[in-house]
């Protein structure tokens, strides 16, 4: 059994059918508060998090929650593990209050993970917090409760897969299918869910037809009630059906590069990397990544589901805490350019994102501006009525055209940091010149300064994100992406990389090709994903002066992400 992070997910848009049996809803209202909420929380939290990614002396490789399989633990051995949990510091109101600080509008937490293990007084097994541990708490019963005494919308995730039933695998999956049905009812029937968020359905006795059949159930029990993509196959990649049930799609630790048109997504994310407690993960996300991660997926169309990892005494870990409410402080000020949004009418833009209401354009502006400079909001045609500064409507900042373009003086508001939103009064629906990207010439020293930017995307994972006040090509998760530039160029060049790549995924191959010339680098290790160093790659000739393509794209060895690009420079070779 694959963790599914060593599969290839290819995320393109499934064809969403609900089966033929459910009740004709008007899916878009059932569904409207789910597009406006945006933002959500996942908490993982079961007796993973007892050993917490530890296990006999050693930190076990990989997310906590998968400890037990990570680490060939025998049934026998991880039992004993229930016994131990009795999280005295566990607080329904603190976890939802912290979402509300955050502002989240919704949170979908663990009733069962893979391990089985049932966060509830499950009826039809001993294996819960009331047969198997000393904390006999209804986990789900206090967190349904505190959500609706709070406002916040309760969903709950549950497992298909299940390493410890006897019956959930082989020949006798059909009576586990039937213990799962029980589940899944029971979850609805008692804690009346707004969200089902089904997982390891990547299981071979798993079906597209088992899939609808679950769909339908959630659906028959609770009309209006909201059901991920994983309830069947739709998780392409793992599996791909022509239609699979599901109301959302669930990109995973990615931001699909232009979103999924047409269709409501969601992008899950750890807040480090690992979804369970981890003791030794202390890779968290700075609060200014989750602001520009949530700005980036709304501009594309869809919702943002950031996880938190409860310790095994129901404390959500500080870095959590301290990042979720410096995040909640930009939301106070910024929440209008985020809920009930829709997506960016433009292609890319240099500088940051766009979301869209009616008559207004949010502009997320990520990079560094000088209080001098101007922003350009390129191919917007649309009447500029205001120009104001979220964080200041009262203040109208002046604009200008230049050709097609829109100019923005930002003034004293320019800086670099999270996200700076400027709102734009337009009138009418939004109307953009699509810009293509241009032919880049060398500079007065002859040389071509190929950035991310400006570069164009082939491929369904990479994309351009921004740290630390710079852009770069990332999320190369996919050996057939690309990044592609034209150039004006003639003669011979010697290349160079700017680049990152972190210690892991070190070694694979980068292929730098220049018309029908091209060299190759090792991908180094610079240290992290966002220590950037320079690469010499070699020289390459271009015969025929004038447009010509350069591509950069993975070669051999290629180990699960390839790098981050920041810039190619092409020196002429005197
Ligand atoms: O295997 C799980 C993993 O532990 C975690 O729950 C994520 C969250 O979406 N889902 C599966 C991996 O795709």
């Amino acid at each position: 059994m694959l963790h599914p992070s060593f599969l290839t997910l290819l995320f393109v848009a499934p064809l969403f059918a609900t089966p033929a049996s459910q009740p004709a809803m008007p899916d878009d209202r059932r569904m409207d508060w789910w597009r406006q909420a945006r933002f959500g929380m996942f908490i993982h939290w079961g007796i993973y998090s007892v050993p917490a990614g530890e296990w006999k002396g050693k930190t076990v490789d990989g997310p906590s929650e998968w400890i037990m399989h990570t680490a060939q633990i025998p049934i026998a051995e991880y039992e004993p593990l229930a016994a131990r949990f009795n999280p005295k510091h566990f607080d329904a109101a603190k976890i939802v209050g912290l979402a509300r600080t955050a502002g989240m509008k919704y949170l979908v937490i663990t009733s069962k993970h893979h391990d089985g293990f049932c966060m509830w007084d499950a009826k039809e097994t001993e294996w819960d917090v009331f047969g198997a541990s000393p904390f006999h708490r209804d986990v789900m019963r206090e967190m349904s409760d505190e959500c609706r005494k709070q406002g916040i919308r309760f969903g709950v995730y549950y497992s298909i897969m299940d390493w410890r039933h006897p019956d959930a695998r082989g020949e006798n999956f059909p009576k586990y299918a039937e213990y799962l049905r029980g589940q899944v009812t029971e979850l609805i029937e008692n804690y009346s869910p707004d969200i089902l968020w089904f997982d390891g359905e990547w299981i071979e006795e798993w079906t597209p037809a088992l899939g609808d059949d679950l769909y339908a159930l959630c659906r028959e029990l609770k009309p209006d009630i909201i059901v991920n993509n994983r309830v069947g196959k739709g998780r392409v990649g793992m599996g791909p059906s022509k239609t699979s049930a599901g109301d959302f799609g669930t990109p995973e630790q990615e931001i699909p590069a232009r979103g999924i048109p047409g269709y409501d997504w969601e992008t899950c994310m750890t807040f480090n990397d690992s979804w369970g407690y981890k003791t030794a993960d202390h890779n968290w996300k700075s609060s200014e990544r989750i602001i520009q991660m949530l700005a980036d997926i709304a501009s594309k169309g869809g919702n943002f589901l950031l996880n938190i990892g409860p310790t095994s005494d129901g404390e959500v870990p500080a870095e959590s805490i301290e990042r979720l409410e410096e995040v909640g402080e930009w939301m106070k000020v910024n929440g209008d350019s985020i809920y009930a949004t829709g997506p960016s009418p433009f292609g890319r833009l240099s500088w940051g994102r766009c979301t869209t209401a009616p008559g207004v354009l949010y502009l997320h502006v990520f990079s560094t501006i000088s209080p001098d400079s101007m922003l350009v909001v390129p191919g917007l045609r649309n009447e500029v009525l205001r120009a104001a500064p979220l964080e200041a409507p009262a203040t109208v900042l002046p604009t200008s055209r230049q050709g097609d373009d829109l100019l923005v003086a930002t003034g004293p508001y320019a800086r670099s940091g999270a996200d700076l939103v400027l709102r734009l009064e337009i009138a009418g629906a939004p109307d953009v010149i699509e810009v293509p990207p241009t032919t880049i010439r060398a500079d007065g020293e002859g040389v071509l300064q190929l950035r991310a930017d400006d570069a164009t995307l082939i491929g369904d994972r990479v994309q351009t994100q921004i740290q630390g006040g710079q852009t770069d090509i990332g999320f190369w998760t996919s050996p057939e992406d690309f990044a592609r530039w034209e150039v004006d160029a003639a003669g011979r060049y010697s290349v160079e990389l700017d680049l990152a790549c972190q210690p892991a995924n070190a070694g694979g191959e980068a292929i730098i090709r220049v018309g029908g010339s091209e060299c190759r680098i090792t991908v180094p290790d610079t240290g992290s994903w966002t220590q950037f160093r320079t690469v010499k790659a070699g020289t390459i000739s271009v015969q025929a002066p004038g447009p010509v393509l350069v591509v950069v794209a993975p070669g051999e060895g290629f180990t699960g992400a390839l790098m981050n690009l920041r810039e190619v420079r092409l020196i002429p070779e005197r």
